[in-house]
């Protein structure tokens, strides 16, 4: 099998991507179009927090797999964005401001203790994906990232349209997403074109990108399992 062009590539990968990104779960679905109760909008950010922890331990896997110092000073501001430059800032602690914006007890949110078994399962097999694979399939795997300005979009505009009782600014972390995401999946797709030469790599990276949908894909099936309508 020969490689694909650059721009066949990426076409691939958006093909793949793009059909099975969790914006067409029919939770988010039912979520952008209102139908979702207090309840469920509550247990989606209290679960989802627990993804959001996961992100900077699997952009650290990740890191920790590059020799290059110029990969890893650029990598390194993801961990930075959740993370923060000191307490109370950064991605991580917006998700906390988001919590209490909907109603939640942070300190419980926090704790972690009330996320979903099959939530866990979900998030953890992302980081265990980026673990296991090469470099450059652990990078494809966050190009889902290519999908969720559109995401941010459209929930930030649902959010203020539909769920008035939400704390508008503290939808401040999806607002700060919308360019950080197109940022990274840019830096993301750079380095895949870059380093997925052979078609078997190749494969292997838009393999990598479509279990990551189906992760993303999993934690709303537990979600909405739990919450049904
Ligand atoms: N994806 C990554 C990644 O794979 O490195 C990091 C993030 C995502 C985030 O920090 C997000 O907030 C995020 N949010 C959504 C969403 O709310 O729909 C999706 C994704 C994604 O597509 O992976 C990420």
């Amino acid at each position: 099998m020969s490689a694909l062009s650059k721009d066949d590539f990426v076409a691939r990968l958006r093909e793949e991507g793009e059909k099975r990104y969790h914006d067409h779960h029919p939770f988010h679905v039912r979520m952008h179009a209102g139908e979702l109760s207090r309840t469920q909008i509550q247990a989606w950010v209290l679960n989802r927090y627990y993804y959001q922890t996961r992100i900077p331990i699997k952009d650290a896997i990740i890191l920790s797999k590059s020799d290059d110092p110029a990969f890893r000073r650029s990598w390194m501001q993801r961990i930075v964005d959740h993370d923060g430059k000191s307490e109370g800032e950064g991605g991580l602690a917006q998700w906390q401001r988001l919590a209490a914006g909907v109603g939640l007890d942070v300190e419980e949110v926090k704790s972690l203790s009330r996320v979903l078994p099959g939530v866990r399962f979900a998030c953890d097999a992302y980081v265990q994906l980026v673990r296991e694979r090469p470099l450059v399939e652990a990078v494809a795997s966050s190009l889902t990232e290519f999908f969720s300005p559109d995401i941010m979009t459209r929930r930030i505009a649902a959010w203020e349209t539909h769920y008035p009782w939400v704390d508008g600014a503290t939808l401040a972390y999806f607002r700060g997403r919308v360019t950080r995401a197109r940022d990274d999946s840019r830096q993301a797709i750079d380095y895949v074109l870059a380093h997925a030469t052979g078609r078997e790599q190749q494969e292997r990276c838009i393999e990598a990108l479509i279990t990551k949908c189906h992760i993303l894909w999993a934690l709303l099936d537990a979600v909405s399992k739990e919450f049904p309508a």
